[in-house]
This record gives structure tokens, C-alpha cells and sequence, in this order.
């Protein structure tokens, strides 16, 4: 893989963007301080994933961090800074429009998670569609431990993902997780080995990207949907989108394909 590129004059130094094939990757770059989250650099990835929203040959997104860690979550020396919004701003102005814009990204983001994940840093891994990490990654959520409430869809996510009892214990002892002890309860995909965690992601991405764009984000949206729903109405919703998928070209592609004995060449997004 190529060296990342910066992706605009301004924000430059703090997410860096590098495509190769269909497969964006999106770097946090701020390694001196973990990845940890600084109002600028909130803003620079919202951006880069708006970028890759809007970007037609963009058909998956991987997320990672730059040196030895994911994120850090919220940069804790920014906060007490004079210029700092406030904790309740934050989480309401920055994090929460974060959190939806990830779980409404229109093609498939994988969390390339290669070292510690901690605080809103673990939760914005954990609501990507698939988390892979190294081995040597770790997930923590930190905010019991400096007084907070799991954010960063932290509340919603760990038990949808793990059950009540396993969230409230990672929760409330804010203990570190290995990766292997994550893949093992659920909580990710799948962990391997250090130096096989970039090769693994972006090979996951390209295959991610040759799908069916429109029916793996749809299936993310519906999943999402149906834990407010009842069977019957889980039932009827998938009606609904198997309708609007089936007239799409790329049902029609697949199913010609799969008749024909050729592969399938998706394109819809
Ligand atoms: O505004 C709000 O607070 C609301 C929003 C909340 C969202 C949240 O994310 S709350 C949770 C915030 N995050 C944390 O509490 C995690 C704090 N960091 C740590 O507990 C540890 O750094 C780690 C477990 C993540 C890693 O430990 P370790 O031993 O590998 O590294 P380290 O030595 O602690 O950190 C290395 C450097 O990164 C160090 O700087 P230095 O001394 O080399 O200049 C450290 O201060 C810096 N760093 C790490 N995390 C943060 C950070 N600097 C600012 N903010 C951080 N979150």
C-alpha cells in the first residue's frame, strides 16, 4: 500500500486519506496523543467521511489510527483547556453526529483497530459494520473511570452487542479487553496477528467493495431498525427492501450471473 495522503490544506495533519482500488482508508493522525479526539480533528474526520460519502468509486471505507493506537477517545487535556465547549456539548455536538454518520455511511466502513481503542475511541470502532484488530490491540471503556456514562453510542451499541451482563461489566469496571478476548465474546470480528492486520482489512474492503453496495448498507439499516420492531413489522420491513432491492441492477445482475455461471459485476451504490 502507498504512503497515506493528507486530504485538504487545514486539516491535513489530522486525518490522512489514501485510496486504493474501490477501498478508502481513513487514518487518524494525531499519534502523539493516542488519536485522541480534539474539536479540530472531529472535524476533519467527519469531513473525510463525508468526502468518502460523496465519492462515487469510494464502494467500502477503513478506519484506522496512525502509530501505537486506535484512539484514545476524547483528548482529557483539551477539555479542561479554557476554549473547551464542555463535556454536554461535546458528546451532543460532536460525538453523537459522529456515531450516525458512521452507522449511515452508504457503503460499508471496516475499523482496522491496531492498538488501544479507549473511551469514544472504543465505541466509534465498535459501531463500524466489521471491527477487525491486531492482536496487540486492546478496548476499554474508559469513562467510569474519570466519571462518565459510556458515549459515542456506547450505551446502545455494548449491549445490542455483548448482552446487559457483559456491557455493564466492561462498562463498569472500564477493564482493558484484549482483542482476542473481544473476538471471543463477540464484541469484534475477528483479531490477527500485528502485522497481518493491514493486509487482512484492506483485503476484507476490496471484497467488501466488489458486493452489492446498496443491499449490504440497507442490511446495516435494517438490523439497526429492527431492534425497535416486533417481528411482524421486522417481517413486513424486509418486504419493503427486498421490493426496492429486486428492481435495483444489481439483483438483476446477480441473479443473470449466478443463471449464467459468470461473476456477478455490482455497481449500484
Ligand atoms: O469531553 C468529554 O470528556 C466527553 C467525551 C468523552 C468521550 C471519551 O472518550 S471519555 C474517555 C477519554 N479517554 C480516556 O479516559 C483514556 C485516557 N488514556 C488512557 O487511559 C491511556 O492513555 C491508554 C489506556 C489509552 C493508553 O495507555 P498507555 O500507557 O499505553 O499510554 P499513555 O502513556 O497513557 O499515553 C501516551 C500519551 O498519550 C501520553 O502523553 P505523553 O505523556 O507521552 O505526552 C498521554 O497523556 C497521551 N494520551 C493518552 N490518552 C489521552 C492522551 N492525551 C489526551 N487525552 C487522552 N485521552
Amino acid at each position: 500500500m502507498n504512503a497515506p495522503t493528507s486530504l485538504a490544506a487545514g486539516i491535513d495533519a489530522l486525518v490522512l486519506v489514501h485510496d486504493e482500488g474501490a477501498v478508502r482508508t481513513i487514518t487518524l493522525n494525531r499519534p502523539q496523543a493516542l488519536n485522541s479526539f480534539t474539536v479540530p480533528m472531529h472535524h476533519a474526520l467527519r469531513e473525510a467521511l463525508a468526502q468518502a460519502a460523496q465519492t462515487p468509486s469510494v464502494r467500502c471505507v477503513v478506519l484506522t489510527g496512525a502509530g501505537r493506537a486506535f484512539c484514545a477517545g476524547q483528548d482529557l487535556a483539551e477539555i479542561v483547556s479554557d476554549s473547551s465547549p464542555g463535556v454536554g456539548d461535546l458528546v451532543l455536538e460532536l460525538y453523537k453526529p459522529l456515531a450516525l454518520q458512521v452507522r449511515q455511511m452508504p457503503v460499508p466502513v471496516v475499523a482496522a483497530v491496531n492498538g488501544v481503542a479507549a473511551g469514544a475511541g472504543a465505541n466509534l470502532a465498535l459501531g463500524c459494520d466489521i471491527v477487525l484488530a491486531a492482536e496487540s490491540a486492546s478496548f476499554i471503556q474508559a469513562f467510569a473511570k474519570i466519571g462518565l456514562v459510556p458515549d459515542c453510542g456506547g450505551t446502545w451499541l455494548l449491549p445490542r452487542l455483548v448482552g446487559r451482563a457483559t456491557a455493564l461489566g466492561l462498562a463498569l469496571t472500564a477493564d482493558k479487553l484484549s482483542a482476542a478476548q473481544a473476538q471471543q465474546m463477540g464484541l469484534i470480528w475477528q483479531c490477527v496477528p500485528d502485522a497481518e492486520l493491514t493486509g487482512a482489512a484492506h483485503a476484507l474492503a476490496a471484497r467488501l467493495a466488489t458486493l452489492p453496495t446498496r443491499a449490504l448498507v440497507a442490511t446495516r439499516l435494517a438490523m439497526d431498525g429492527a431492534q425497535h420492531l416486533g417481528l411482524d413489522a421486522a417481517l413486513s420491513e424486509e418486504g419493503r427492501l427486498q421490493a426496492a432491492l429486486s428492481s435495483a441492477h444489481d439483483y438483476q445482475e446477480g441473479v443473470a450471473a449466478f443463471l449464467a455461471k459468470r461473476a456477478p459485476v455490482f455497481k449500484d451504490r
